[in-house]
């Protein structure tokens, strides 16, 4: 998991552990590092925004004379990706929960992303989440678009014990999603995540159809879900779908599967989305809900 970027990151550390560099050296070194991190697929703007926050360090460090170098060095480069890695507080999540509660209606959570990130399986994952903590929910499959969508759901959502709200292929997802909601508001259920057709940019018509399903819904939370290992295409993608539908979280899955760490880091940073939850598995239960926590250990800041 991310071994690309921890080892650039323990060679950067080698690198400049044993002396003070020359102003020159500094920026040899991070031109060097630049460019591992680009080519493990951090973002540039993320990448730069590493690269600045050590030059600083770099040129001014001041370790006592018997000081530990290397350790002041590896605590300066965690705090820098530490203040990159936006993350949610899963608690606010809940908070929402609860208030839709009191007001006696279900909260709507609309899962988007494009093709095979991960969404369904994230879906049902996060439903058993909620679960744990108390909470009743119901799936919704608005994915009548592609063939199997909504067996996979209906077979992943019952075998964990889910109701989920379906119609026919080629039915308006937005008249499932209200069905859903329907039925969840009779039944008194907390929660409905709705789950969505996978979409890219040259799809206008299904673009345009999740924005219609935003509108009818009016969802609490718009979840993107990325796939770790498109790389720097799962950061560009969160950006697209952020100015097209609008998202307020981002999940990453596959993280589990990503051997090069790009995306992971970069993208909260570079979407401004703070990260919900990381996707580790293909278990209910792999669904990480402390994902700096996680990403530094596994980036070796442990
Ligand atoms: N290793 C691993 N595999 C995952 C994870 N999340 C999802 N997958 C797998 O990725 C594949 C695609 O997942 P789906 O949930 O079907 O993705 P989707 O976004 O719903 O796909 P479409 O509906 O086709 O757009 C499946 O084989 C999942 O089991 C994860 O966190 N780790
Ligand atoms: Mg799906």
């Amino acid at each position: 998991m991310l071994k690309t970027v921890a080892k650039i990151f323990s060679s950067f550390i080698e690198t400049v552990k044993t002396a003070k560099p020359s102003p020159k050296e500094v920026e040899n070194v991070l031109s060097d590092f630049y460019l591992q991190l680009i080519a493990a697929d951090v973002a540039v703007e993320t990448a730069d925004a590493i690269v600045n926050s050590l030059r600083h360090s770099l040129l001014e460090m001041d370790v006592p004379r018997f000081g530990d170098r290397e350790a002041v060095l590896k605590e300066v480069l965690k705090k820098s990706i530490e203040s990159l890695i936006k993350v949610a507080d899963v608690n606010h999540v809940l908070k929402r929960v609860d208030e839709a509660r009191k007001q006696g209606r279900p909260a709507v959570i609309l899962f988007v992303g494009p093709n095979g990130s991960g969404k369904t399986t994230t879906v049902v994952k996060l439903a058993h989440y909620l679960r744990k903590r108390g909470y009743s929910v119901i799936l919704a499959s608005a994915d009548t678009f592609r063939a199997g969508a909504i067996e996979q759901l209906e077979t992943l959502g019952q075998r964990a014990g889910f109701m989920v709200v379906s119609q026919s292929y080629g039915a308006d997802p937005a008249a499932v999603a209200v069905d859903a909601l329907n039925k969840a508001s009779s039944m008194r259920v907390n929660v409905v995540l709705i789950d969505t057709a996978g979409r890219t940019e040259v799809d206008r018509g299904l673009l345009e159809e999740m924005r219609k399903l935003k509108r009818v819904v009016k969802p609490d939370f718009v979840i993107y879900t990325g796939d770790a290992l498109a790389g720097n295409a799962a950061v560009q993608q969160a950006k697209m779908f952020d100015e097209v539908v609008g998202i307020d979280y981002v999940i990453l899955s596959k993280v589990d599967a990503d051997a090069k760490g790009g995306s992971a880091i970069s993208i909260s940073h570079s979407t401004g989305k703070p990260l919900l939850f990381l996707g580790v598995g293909q278990e209910l239960d792999d669904l990480e809900d402390k994902p700096a926590e996680k990403l530094l250990e596994a980036l070796g800041f442990a």
